[in-house]
C-alpha cells in the first residue's frame, strides 16, 4: 500500500522537478499548498526533509525514464518513417533526374530504363575484339570527366551539348562506328546534339552526358528523353561538326 505522506511528498517533488512549481520545498508559497507535506505530517523536520530527499531522487529517476521514453517513441516512430521512405529516396536520383541542357533551353525529365546489355554478343566481341558495349562504357567515362572542366572544344562560349557530342566522337575507339546526331523538332523545341554508335550493325543514338549527369543505368536517347526525343528528326551532322575534333 502507498503511503500517503510518500505520495504527496513523491508529487510535490515532482512538481517542481517538472517546472510545474517553482518554488523552493519549505518557502511561504508551500503553505498553500495542497501537496505541502507538513499539512499532513506530525515528523520532525528532520524526518520530512529525509522523506523530501528521497522524493526528490524518485522523481528525478522517474522523470529520467519518462524523457527516455519519449526519446525510445520518437526512435521507434523515426525508424519506421525511415523504412518506409528510404526505398523512395534511394530509388529517386536514378528514376527521375531533371537537368537543364543549356542547348535547348528545356529542363527534361529523364527516365530509367534498364540496359539492353547482351551478355552472350558481349562474350563473342570479346573473343575477337573490344565490344562496342566496353567502348561505349569506356567513352562515356572519359567524357563524363572532361565536361566537368567545363571545356569549350567549339569557342561559343557554352559548355553544352554540341562540346559533349565532339568530345564522345573524338574519344570513340573505332572511327567509323561513331557519329555526331542533331535532332531539331520545333513542335517540342528539342534541339539537341548528341551521337550514335553502330552495334551489331545497326546504328543506336546514345546520350553523351549520361554519365556526366549521374545516369549509369541507360544511355539510349530514347530511354532518356522518352516522347520528348522523336527520331524520325535524327540527322548526321557529323561533318559540321568534325572541325571541332582533334
Ligand atoms: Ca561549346
Amino acid at each position: 500500500m502507498i503511503d500517503g505522506l510518500w505520495q504527496v511528498a513523491l508529487e510535490c517533488a515532482l512538481k517542481r522537478q517538472n517546472g510545474k512549481c517553482r518554488y523552493m520545498f519549505d518557502s511561504m508559497q508551500c503553505s498553500s499548498c495542497r501537496w505541502y507535506i507538513k499539512h499532513y505530517s506530525t515528523e520532525s523536520n528532520a524526518s520530512i526533509n529525509l522523506r523530501m530527499i528521497r522524493a526528490e531522487t524518485s522523481a528525478s529517476v522517474m522523470s529520467h525514464n519518462i524523457s527516455l521514453g519519449y526519446w525510445s517513441m520518437f526512435i521507434i516512430i523515426a525508424f519506421i518513417v525511415l523504412l518506409f521512405v528510404s526505398p523512395m529516396i534511394l530509388d529517386s536520383p536514378f528514376d527521375i533526374k531533371q537537368i537543364a541542357f543549356s542547348h535547348i533551353k528545356d529542363v527534361i525529365t529523364f527516365v530509367k530504363q534498364e540496359l539492353p546489355y547482351n551478355t552472350i554478343k558481349e562474350a563473342s566481341y570479346n573473343a575477337k575484339q573490344e565490344s562496342p558495349y566496353k567502348m561505349i562504357d569506356n567513352t562515356l567515362t572519359i567524357v563524363a570527366r572532361l565536361l566537368r572542366a567545363k571545356p569549350d572544344v567549339n569557342g561559343d562560349g557554352l559548355t553544352n551539348c554540341i562540346d559533349a557530342a565532339v568530345l564522345f566522337y573524338q574519344h570513340y575507339p573505332v572511327r567509323n562506328e561513331v557519329k555526331m546526331m542533331l535532332n531539331n523538332n520545333r513542335s517540342t523545341d528539342f534541339n539537341h546534339l548528341f551521337n550514335a554508335v553502330l552495334v551489331d550493325d545497326n546504328w543506336y543514338t546514345i546520350e553523351p552526358q549520361a554519365y556526366f549527369n549521374g545516369l549509369y543505368t541507360t544511355y539510349w536517347m530514347t530511354n532518356i528523353w522518352g516522347k520528348v526525343y522523336d527520331s524520325s528528326f535524327d540527322r548526321d551532322d557529323t561533318q559540321k561538326y568534325l572541325k571541332y575534333v582533334k
